[in-house]
């Protein structure tokens, strides 16, 4: 018997920066019903799935900032989607703003978890690749803040074995870099979810913008293919608070052929069998990496982050 994870991408819409808690809660619990409806095992939301994507405005009043971040997950606010996760039995995964105090010391991640059909958190991942500034840049049409709001997680990147497959996490810009596959790639991933708030226009370079949905599909394509995992994309898309983000939200099977897609800027759900055995054909074969991989030669990759051009001095 193959192992199937039916999966449904669940793109969302904008968010409005007054939209509340429970009304973003209230959408992604219709998008989770339709799910189970449709024979969905996991459904998987975006990056900050909760509030308007905040590091677009430079804000000074820390209180306003920490207004975007969640104490505890679940809350009063998020209870409902883990309870009616583990009354349909399905899986979920969902990224969030975090706020932690650690021996008196707080801490703010960009984070996402993956829940289980007992609706307990099998997997926690903190966003490694913090993308954007960290000063206030107003040459700017808008801010992208992560560097200045975010650490830079701590729990590199983890993969569990949940829902009959191993399953793995990265967030938004951590698509763009092969380093996030590879480390999952070699923990045997077969399922990695994705969700991102991507602008289509990046304002230090514009002459990029027309690419940008080519960008997002090129990066996700590859890591799947060379990795030998389904990777699923999801978007936070459409015109949110005067910004176009990008939707396209896909699942992308081991071959690296996208097998469904997004065709709204809005709450849209789609749906996938992913047959993880199908990870095994690649898996062993063109990538069996025990067979194939050189890491002797690979030192630079963990040695070195900038790039240097031959002779530069260290
Ligand atoms: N959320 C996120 O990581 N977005 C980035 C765009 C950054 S533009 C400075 C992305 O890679 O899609």
């Amino acid at each position: 018997m193959s192992r199937i994870l039916n999966v449904g991408a669940a793109q969302l819409g904008p968010i409005a920066r007054d939209e509340s808690r429970q009304v973003v809660v209230g959408r992604l619990l219709a998008m989770m019903r339709e799910g189970h409806a449709r024979g969905c095992d996991m459904i998987v939301y975006p990056e900050l799935a909760l509030t308007t994507f905040f590091p677009r405005w430079f804000i000074d009043d820390q209180d306003e900032i920490d207004a975007y971040f969640e104490r505890a997950f679940p809350s009063p606010a998020t209870q409902p989607l883990f309870d009616e996760a583990k009354r349909l039995g399905v899986g979920f995964h969902i990224g969030y703003a975090e706020l932690v105090v650690v021996d008196g010391v707080t801490r703010r991640f960009n984070t996402a978890v993956i829940v289980d059909r007992r609706g307990n958190i099998a997997l926690k991942y903190r966003k490694i690749h913090l993308p954007g500034h960290a000063e206030h840049e107003p040459y700017r049409a808008f801010q992208h803040l992560e560097k200045r709001y975010f650490e830079v997680g701590d729990l590199g990147f983890p993969v569990v074995s949940s829902m009959d497959g191993n399953l793995g996490i990265c967030i938004c810009n951590d698509r763009r870099w092969p380093e996030s596959y590879r480390v999952m790639g070699l923990q045997d991933v077969e399922a990695v979810f994705i969700g991102y708030n991507t602008p289509t226009h990046n304002p230090p370079a514009p002459e990029h913008d027309h690419l940008t949905s080519f960008h997002n599909h090129l990066s996700m394509q590859s890591g799947a293919y060379q990795n030998a995992t389904w990777v699923i994309g999801v978007a936070k898309a459409g015109r949110e608070e005067g910004v176009d983000q990008l939707g396209q939200s896909a699942i992308i099977a081991p071959s690296g052929e996208i097998v469904a897609m997004a065709s709204t800027l809005e709450d849209e759900l789609i749906v996938a069998k992913c047959n993880l055995d199908w990870c095994r054909s690649y898996k062993e074969t063109w990538f069996a990496f025990e067979k194939h991989r050189r890491p002797e030669h690979y030192g630079l990759i963990v040695e070195r982050t900038g790039a240097r051009p031959p002779g530069s001095a260290a």
